[in-house]
Parts: C-alpha cells; sequence; structure tokens
C-alpha cells in the first residue's frame, strides 16, 4: 500500500473532529530542551495535534525547525499547524496554519494555502469567533481562559465563555490560555472535551507523562 506523504487524501473536519488534546510547541516554552525531541515525546503521550510556534527565530532557523517538526508529526500522521507563518507553511506542505488576531486575515491565507489546508484562528470574545468562522476559519483557538505566564494578557475570559461559543460555532473550539491538570475539569464542565496548552505539556518535567494524563482526563 502506497504511504501517504500529507493528509491530502483525508478530510479536515474529520481529522479536527478527533482532535481532544492540541499541544502547541514553542522553542522559548520547553525548559531549554530540545524542542523537536518534546515534541516527539508529547506525540508519545498523545497529543493529537502539533502547533510550531516560534516567534524568535530568523526565518532561516525557523523553516529549518519546521522541516524537522514536520518529518516527525508526518511519520505519526499528527497534523503540524505553523503559527503565523502562511508562507513557512506552504513551503514545508504543513497540514495548516495558526492566525491570531493581528495576523494575515483567514481569507487571504485560503487564497494561499487552497480549501484542503486547516486554518485555525484565535479569538478572545464570541463576535470575533463568529467573524473568523465566516471567513473560512476551520477551528477557533479561544483565549485565554486562565492567567498564563505563556502569552501576555490583559484579563482571562474565564470558563463560561466555552459554552457560549461551543453554541454559537459550528467548527471546533479549542480553549486556550493557562489550561492544567489542577483547573482541567473547570474547562470539562463547560461540555468540551478540547484544550490547546503550551505549558502544561512543554513545561512539564516529564513531556510524556504530562500529556498522557491530560489526554485520559478529556477521554
Ligand atoms: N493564546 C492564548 S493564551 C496562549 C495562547 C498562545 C498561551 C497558552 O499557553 P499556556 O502555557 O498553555 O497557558
Ligand atoms: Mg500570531
Amino acid at each position: 500500500m502506497k504511504r501517504l506523504r500529507g493528509y491530502e487524501s483525508l478530510d479536515k473536519a474529520k481529522i479536527l473532529d478527533k482532535v481532544q488534546l492540541y499541544a502547541v510547541a514553542d522553542p522559548s516554552l520547553c525548559l531549554n530542551r530540545d524542542l523537536i525531541e518534546v515534541v516527539a515525546q508529547a506525540i508519545e503521550g498523545g497529543a493529537q495535534m502539533v502547533q510550531l510556534r516560534d516567534k524568535k527565530s530568523g526565518d532561516g532557523e525557523f523553516l529549518e525547525l519546521t522541516k524537522k517538526i514536520h518529518k516527525i508529526t508526518r511519520k505519526k500522521r499528527i497534523p503540524l499547524i505553523i503559527n503565523d507563518r502562511v508562507d513557512v507553511a506552504r513551503l514545508v506542505d504543513a497540514e495548516g496554519v495558526h492566525l491570531g488576531e493581528e495576523d494575515l486575515p483567514v481569507k487571504e491565507a485560503r487564497k494561499i494555502l487552497g480549501s484542503k489546508k486547516i486554518i485555525g484562528a484565535s479569538a478572545s470574545d464570541i463576535k470575533t469567533a463568529k467573524i473568523k468562522e465566516k471567513e473560512g476559519a476551520d477551528y477557533i483557538g479561544l483565549g485565554p481562559v486562565f492567567e498564563t505566564g505563556s502569552k501576555e494578557i490583559e484579563k482571562p475570559l474565564g470558563v463560561e465563555i466555552i459554552k457560549e461559543a461551543k453554541r454559537s460555532l459550528k467548527i471546533p473550539v479549542f480553549p486556550i490560555g493557562g489550561i492544567n491538570l489542577s483547573n482541567l475539569d473547570q474547562i470539562i464542565s463547560t461540555g468540551t472535551k478540547r484544550i490547546a496548552v503550551i505549558s502544561a505539556i512543554f513545561m512539564a518535567e516529564d513531556v510524556r507523562r504530562a500529556t498522557r494524563e491530560l489526554l485520559r482526563r478529556l477521554k
């Protein structure tokens, strides 16, 4: 049987529907370990989608890192989503991009990536989330739900907004921001079984175990 290279023959909605644990990997938020190694450990632990987020590296370095990470995710058939960089996503044929509120508009990114790629968008309110959905986003990263040390934020949103987002949107919603094992029940109590996290996975001493435990609690 011919081995699939990307996810070209798979339906992105079907892929996303199955994702409960979305691991966002950032080289400056992994306790100075090799990002490639910790991403591999997160996948072994059960991460079902990986985002690569790197606000500091130069373009060449970022491209090289992306290629290496994509090699791993592809082997394990885990979608790789590139934060911000539509050009890099296109260059490595990643499975998608994640766009923040100040990044390229979803509609424009879609022109570059085509209809089969996953485009996720950040939103911190329902109105923005609805606009992003209308523009063609495939999922929403909603947050910050709790206080987080991983991003400069004004005020956390709290968990109530998750219910409203789930009611108002057709696309999957991934709550993000300060989510960890000690507050996960608050997220689950809103009726969602999905999360996106950085530090609960990549700042954990045992990445594999931390990932496994998060996924076990979501299931
Ligand atoms: N977007 C909203 S909060 C956040 C991002 C990227 C940071 C999430 O990181 P952590 O460590 O899971 O709080
Ligand atoms: Mg961004």
